[in-house]
């Protein structure tokens, strides 16, 4: 089979996803053996670190302040309770953790600080961590680079066309902008898209476009499936069939041979053999646990269940890259020096307290 054909086209890949299914399918089979090994699969875990209340008006997403959900804003996470969770993920099998915060952008304050000792520490448990925290400039993409972040999710949604439609608050050029800051800054970059939002066939092809159009397209590419909650303008979006997704994983196998292609989002409206024929068209990786960031994931029993059942095992840390490197983040050395000196002053404003003896006052009574 002639697996070296160019897919480089709009009409060449609208050409092969509609191709008739299981063509489709041992096409990219074909493809996904060639480069990756098809019997392992990622288990990563997504913690959501800062939930809800997020500026922005992506039409999709539970956690915008101004749809009326169930989802209850939460602040920061502190540092040892996001340590405490990676430490349980990776008991139970998962080599990547991926963060995620209701943000519309980083920012430089102490919340941020905080993300990095969270990328330091998870990075020293020995997972690949990927932060998913909106729009960043690349300083700030340094610094998360710099702390041994080893990937970072944004993801251009859909196509350039159907954008417009879905969010207002922010342009796509914003969203190529920070992909980019994160690719020169070093990080492996994880983009991709969600299917089922009301899209054409066309716009999922345009979305691949926009990958095909980079100079180094994302090593991992996402593909959610639309989680339709209540309270957002796509709560009444009907779900797709399973089988726009199988579409959607083996177009995007063949035309990103190299990357990871993660079947994300949706997985429990989908049935076991579905997901089986995600895997055989290139799925290398799903999210495990019981939760994805707010809304429900397949329970992870039945994930291990049907690992077995397929023969699947779990991939490895670093499989598709090297372990990044701690590096001392200045601004948090900074600060440490700072407290350090502020501990030491109060030592010694205690000293002099506790050694202050009361000038002795000679009264009547004392002569
Ligand atoms: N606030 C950051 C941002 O938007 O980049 C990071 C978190 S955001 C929740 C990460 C991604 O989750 C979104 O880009 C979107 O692709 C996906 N997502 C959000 N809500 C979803 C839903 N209801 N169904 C499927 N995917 C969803
Ligand atoms: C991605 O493409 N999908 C994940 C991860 N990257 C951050 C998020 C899915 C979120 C689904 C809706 C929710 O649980 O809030
Ligand atoms: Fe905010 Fe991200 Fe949700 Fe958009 S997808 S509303 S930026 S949390």
């Amino acid at each position: 089979m002639k697996v070296t054909q160019d897919y480089t086209t709009k009409e060449a890949l609208l050409e092969l996803y509609n191709k008739p299914l299981l063509e489709l399918v041992f096409e990219a089979a074909t493809v996904h053996r060639l480069h990756h090994n098809p019997e392992e699969v990622q288990m990563s875990s997504l913690l959501s670190i800062k939930t809800g209340g997020c500026a922005e008006d992506c039409g999709y997403c539970p956690q915008a302040a101004r749809y009326h959900t169930d989802v209850e804003t939460q602040k920061l996470m502190t540092v040892d309770s996001v340590v405490e969770q990676a430490k349980n993920a990776k008991e139970n099998g998962s080599s990547r953790l991926c963060m995620g915060a209701a943000w519309r952008e980083v920012r430089d304050n102490k919340d941020f600080d905080n993300v990095i000792e969270m990328v330091q520490a998870v990075n020293d448990l020995d997972m690949e961590v990927c932060c998913t925290l909106g729009m960043m400039n690349q300083d700030q993409a340094k610094r998360l680079k710099n702390a041994g972040l080893f990937a970072y999710n944004h993801n251009l949604d859909t196509s350039k066309d159907y954008y417009d439609d879905v969010i207002s608050t922010r342009e796509y050029e914003d969203r190529l902008n920070t992909i980019d800051n994160a690719r020169k800054a070093g990080l492996s970059v994880c983009s991709g898209g969600i299917i089922g939002m009301g899209e054409a066939i066309e716009d999922r092809i345009g979305l691949l476009m926009s990958y095909m159009e980079m100079e180094t397209p994302p090593e991992s590419i996402p593909i959610n499936a639309l989680v339709a909650v209540e309270g957002t303008p796509m709560e009444d979006q009907k779900p797709i069939e399973q089988w726009e997704m199988i579409r959607m994983v083996a177009t995007t196998r063949i035309a990103f041979p190299k990357s990871v292609v993660r079947l994300s989002a949706g997985r429990t409206k989908m049935t076991m053999e579905g997901q089986a024929l995600c895997f055989m068209s290139g799925a290398g990786s799903i999210f495990a646990g019981d939760k994805l960031l707010t809304t429900p994931n397949p329970d992870y029993n039945e994930d291990m269940e049907m690992f077995k059942i397929l023969g699947l095992t779990p991939k490895a840390a670093f499989s598709d890259g090297d372990k990044p490197e701690t590096k001392p983040d200045l601004i948090i050395e900074a600060r440490k020096a700072k407290e350090a000196v502020r501990v030491e002053e109060l030592k010694a404003a205690r000293t002099k307290i506790d050694g202050f003896e009361p000038r002795k006052v000679t009264t009547v009574d004392s002569l």
